[in-house]
């Protein structure tokens, strides 16, 4: 019998801090909030500062500041800076200061009469798109039933992610009950999306909104079979409308600028470590700085 059918909780958990068998992410992780080491964070010259990685949850702002960007809102220009979570930045003091539950995306927004702190990426969406009067529907009934999508994915991600990807894809044994629970509710919500998406050409009917922005970096990927290598486990192809708006919406310009922004994985021409001026898609991605490293 394996320790995982055998394993009879204690009464009081203790934090396994030597526990080798913690699997992906086991280190970076700890019972306790807060900093744990002080470090100030960069500020650049543009109204938004943005703290983040890459990950699903760092491209939704990326993607919305790219948009607002394309629509002309100079208000909306921003220093993107790297948080390297492997490395623990996200404990740092500064980087605690702007989100105290310590994990990407942060933005402060410098704009305001006192710097405006900004966490949790279905807030800042919410928040960029009043600031700037875009991106959610004005029609009140409209503007709840974007609002209902956006909630839906901050609720429903952490199954996908947290649940399946996490047992699926990065934990140290493959346990088929927690496979199968998550696998299920992850075709669940994929076949919801299908449905939804068979009826509308976007979350909200007609209109590209904060919805799509929130939901497309999760679902899209997944469509796609990049994430978590589960493409034919979930047979996504199956999910045809879903198939339909994952491409629609990836072939937006803002949204391929977007995904490039504080990514330090995949392809050298996808990884744009750091963004302070519209002209570092050009020169600034990793292919452009080390050349010699792309060729190889
Ligand atoms: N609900 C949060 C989730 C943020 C989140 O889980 N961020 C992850 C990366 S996707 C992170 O920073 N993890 C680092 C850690 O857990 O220490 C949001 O949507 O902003």
């Amino acid at each position: 019998m394996t320790e995982e059918a055998t394993y009879i909780p204690p009464k009081v958990w203790k934090w396994g801090i030597d526990d080798e068998n913690g699997g992906h992410f086991a280190s970076i992780n700890r019972p306790i909030s807060g900093a744990t080491h002080d470090k100030e964070l960069a500020i650049g010259k543009h109204p938004l500062q943005l703290y983040s990685l890459a990950t699903p949850n760092g491209v939704k702002v990326t993607i919305m500041l790219e948009e607002l960007l394309a629509l002309g809102h100079s208000g909306a220009e921003y220093d993107a800076y790297l948080i390297d979570i492997m490395e623990g930045d996200q404990f740092g003091s500064g980087f605690a200061g702007i989100n105290p539950n310590s994990k990407i995306p942060a933005m402060l927004d410098t704009s305001t009469k006192e710097p405006t702190r900004l966490f949790e990426s279905g807030s800042i969406l919410l928040y960029l798109s009043e600031k700037f009067d875009a991106f959610m529907p004005k029609d009140p009934a409209k503007k709840a039933e974007c609002i209902n999508w956006l909630m839906w994915q901050m609720g429903a991600a952490p199954y996908l992610g947290g649940g399946f990807g996490h047992f699926y894809a990065y934990a140290p044994v493959k346990i088929k009950y927690c496979i199968d629970r998550f696998a299920m509710e992850v075709k669940r919500q994929l076949d919801l999306l299908d449905k939804h998406l068979a009826k509308n050409q976007y979350m909200c009917g007609d209109e590209y909104t904060i919805a799509d922005i929130a939901i497309w970096p999760w679902y899209g990927r997944l469509i796609e079979g990049e994430a978590y290598e589960a493409g034919e486990f979930l047979d996504v192809k199956s999910y045809k409308h879903l198939q339909r708006w994952t491409k629609e919406i990836g072939e937006r310009e803002p949204v391929k600028r977007g995904f490039k922004v504080n990514r330090s994985f995949g392809p050298l021409e996808d990884q744009l470590h750091e963004r302070h001026d519209a002209s570092d898609f050009d020169t600034k991605t990793q292919d452009k700085l080390n050349p010699e490293q792309a060729e190889s």
